[in-house]
């Protein structure tokens, strides 16, 4: 990892030496999978034990402090803030065809569900209301039971994920993105900062990485896109690294969305995706989002089986990178448009972790 922020020293337990503090860390991964709850055991996430935790070679992901911001100490928006006027008419350049790309997911109980989370919908009374007034007018109103920022098509705002750096329960020392502390702001009806609210609307420059054209097939389970393969994809797409600005987004096409709807089973069960190497490059980069044809974008189970959803605690919680997931990019592969302006507005849930909704890619 380059990540170079400074040690954490004043969140250290006073009592913890190095070695304690590292299986500190450990035991906050755990904590992570029991947040996965019904994933437990699944992915390759079983919890580290105590002596495992022993053996981990510094340094580990939990022992920097990530915090301030480098968009300031009391920032709640992350790497939105790169949506300046001057990246809105930059992005506009590649406007050239007029074409409009749906690259999210239609939302129904059918879809994939990560753990637990559900999707119901009804229409009470059906119609639900009228007739009103002469001209006899009736209504349908929907009644949708979810985790609405979390199921299908979905949009990590930066409440959404943390690290956990103390004894477990210890909200004090639950850090999210710019070091905020889930005793200070988390809460049953609605976080009361990093809301995906303060997210700034997305109009910028998407750059998608077609990943079974470098392998031939739909990837697997398991395994990691790495540097290489981007570059490789790259060069079949005739792009370049340099083709790449600071608060651009990246996509990745897996072809685990092949599986949407008709094995289910096997979407949940894992997935291909970013690695830790993958992220710090989007880290040097200096992107605004990553995204991808899966649940999480990053690769489930790591290949680092003490790991479990390190991209996301790197790239979100210590770097307010945002992660668009369960996208789809088969229409825009089918016409080779591998550059597009992508364009979403995360859904202003006060105090929610993330956002449903219907990104577009424009060509
Ligand atoms: C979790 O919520 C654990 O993951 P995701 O952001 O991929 O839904």
């Amino acid at each position: 990892m380059t990540d170079s922020n400074k040690p954490l020293d004043d969140e250290a337990p006073a009592s913890t030496d190095r070695r304690g503090f590292l299986k500190a860390a450990g035991l906050a991964g755990a904590g992570t999978v029991a947040v996965a709850g019904a994933t437990h055991g699944k992915f390759g996430l079983a919890p580290i034990t105590a002596a495992q935790a022993d053996t981990l070679s510094p340094p580990r992901l939990s022992e920097q402090k990530w915090w301030p911001s480098k968009w300031g100490a009391d920032d709640q928006a992350g790497a939105s803030n790169h949506m300046t006027p001057a990246k809105v008419l930059d992005a506009i350049k590649w406007i050239k065809d007029g074409k409009v790309y749906k690259i999210g997911h239609n939302y129904e109980s059918t879809m994939p569900l990560f753990g637990k989370r559900v999707f119901t919908l009804r229409i009470p009374g059906s119609p639900t209301g009228g007739p009103f007034g002469d001209n006899r007018m009736v209504y349908h109103d929907e009644f949708v039971t979810t985790e609405i920022g979390q199921v299908g098509t979905q949009f990590d705002g930066l409440g959404h994920i943390g690290i956990q750096l103390g004894a477990d329960g210890d909200k004090r020392q639950m850090h999210f993105y710019n070091g905020h502390a889930a005793s200070d702001f988390s809460d049953p009806y609605g976080l009361k900062k990093l809301g995906v609210e303060n997210c700034k609307p997305f109009f910028t420059r998407g750059h998608l990485i077609d990943m079974v054209a470098v392998k031939g097939r739909m990837m697997e389970a398991g395994e990691e896109i790495g540097v290489a393969d981007v570059r490789a994809a790259l060069q079949k797409q005739n792009m370049s690294e340099a083709d790449f600005k600071a608060g651009d987004a990246i996509f990745f096409h897996t072809g685990w969305s092949s599986l949407w709807g008709k094995n289910n089973d096997k979407y949940n069960s894992g997935e291909p995706g970013m690695g830790l190497e993958l992220a710090d490059w989007v880290i040097q980069k200096d992107l605004c989002l990553t995204g991808g044809d899966t649940w999480a974008v990053e690769v489930v189970p790591n290949p680092d089986k003490t790991l479990a959803f390190a991209v996301h605690s790197t790239l979100q919680t210590k770097h307010g990178i945002y992660n668009h997931e369960n996208l789809v990019f088969d229409e825009l592969i089918a016409d080779k448009k591998y550059q597009f302006v992508y364009i979403f507005t995360p859904v202003p849930i006060v105090g929610g972790t993330g956002s449903p909704g219907s990104p577009i890619a424009v060509t």
